[in-house]
């Protein structure tokens, strides 16, 4: 990775670098553009960083203040020089989760399943269970101390991603996680850790207590209004902790369309497959082995019918049997 990350140095040179996040970062995405953006420091690059969406998690809030990070404003996106770099971080060109920024996107460090079409002149990927085991690699392999505040956001992004070290976890997870261990604030990490649910939240958890629809090992919630990704995937966690749910299908709404977050804990269902599947043709979606995400989208909307429930259900449950009976034979 050291080779990449020089080719991103001489790609830099003379010119304006800027690290975008997916949208509505979460605190993995975060905390690798901060820990990047430090890193770019020490080899004399001023990186700013920037996301589209708003971040109003109360967690995520948080992370902001307390390692100071200042994302860039939407006017001062608005001004960036076309001929700029653009890394991107936590995500790749084309996923619905990447609104286009001005600047050329050249390189792409990411976690996730490889599956943009576009073209990076530095990829810096591996299947990891966070994109911050990723980065703190890089500082090892270039030989940068890790400071305390950065190594603790590094922690609470690999912690958040693999839903502490139990979600698409690697070795490599583990190995940053424990060098990480010993340089982070622990009191830090709890205290970020037990800030995670404001009062407006409760309502999207409230949607799913009186919407929850099972069948079978599926379980079912319309949040029936628009929330930030970060919460619809936390009450698709919450669900999931229902004995009975195996597989959690949580959508909320977004513009005219809806939004996933589709869990599986079942070891013949990968989740990024069964949402990629289930909404073909209205939508599209993909992720990991245990979390995945997806769009319907609002102009497809009506292909759904009158019913657009029923025909959600319908439509992950079929694929739900057709994966799980492949597996059988
Ligand atoms: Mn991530």
């Amino acid at each position: 990775m050291k080779k990449q990350f020089e080719q991103l140095l001489r790609i830099a040179e003379g010119r304006n670098v800027y690290i975008q996040t997916h949208d509505y970062p979460d605190p993995d995405a975060l905390a690798s553009a901060y820990a990047l953006q430090y890193l770019l420091k020490t080899q004399g690059i001023e990186a700013p960083i920037c996301y589209f969406g708003t971040v109003d998690k109360v967690n995520i809030r948080m992370m902001m203040d307390v390692f100071e990070i200042s994302p860039l404003l939407k006017d001062e996106m608005d001004e960036i020089d076309e001929n700029s770099v653009v890394i991107n971080v936590d995500v790749q060109k084309n996923n619905s989760n990447l609104t286009d920024m001005r600047g050329e996107e050249l390189v792409c460090i990411d976690h996730h399943p490889w599956v943009t079409q576009e073209h990076y002149d530095v990829v810096i990927h591996r299947i990891v269970g966070a994109c911050a085991t990723i980065v703190t690699r890089l500082y090892e392999e270039l030989g940068v101390d890790i400071p305390e505040k950065i190594a603790t956001a590094l922690l609470y992004g690999i912690k958040m991603d693999t839903r502490n070290l139990c979600a698409g976890v690697t070795d490599e997870d583990l190995e940053a996680f424990s060098k990480l261990h010993h340089l982070a604030d622990g009191r830090l990490i709890l205290r970020l850790d037990n800030n995670s649910l404001q009062l407006s939240d409760l309502r999207a958890y409230g949607a799913a207590i009186q919407n929850i629809a099972v069948y079978g090992k599926l379980g079912f919630v319309h949040i029936p209004f628009d929330c930030p990704d970060g919460l619809i995937a936390s009450v698709s966690n919450f669900i999931l902790a229902l004995d009975a749910v195996e597989i959690a299908v949580v959508y909320a709404e977004r513009g005219r369309g809806l939004k996933f977050s589709v869990r599986s804990e079942l070891s013949n269902i990968n989740a990024g497959q069964l949402v990629n599947l289930a909404l073909r043709e209205v939508g599209n979606g993909g992720g990991h082995m245990t979390m995945a995400g997806g769009l319907v989208f609002a102009e497809r909307m009506s292909l759904l019918g009158a019913d657009p429930d029923t025909a959600i259900h319908k439509r992950f449950s079929e694929v739900y049997e057709a994966l799980a009976g492949a597996e059988e034979v």
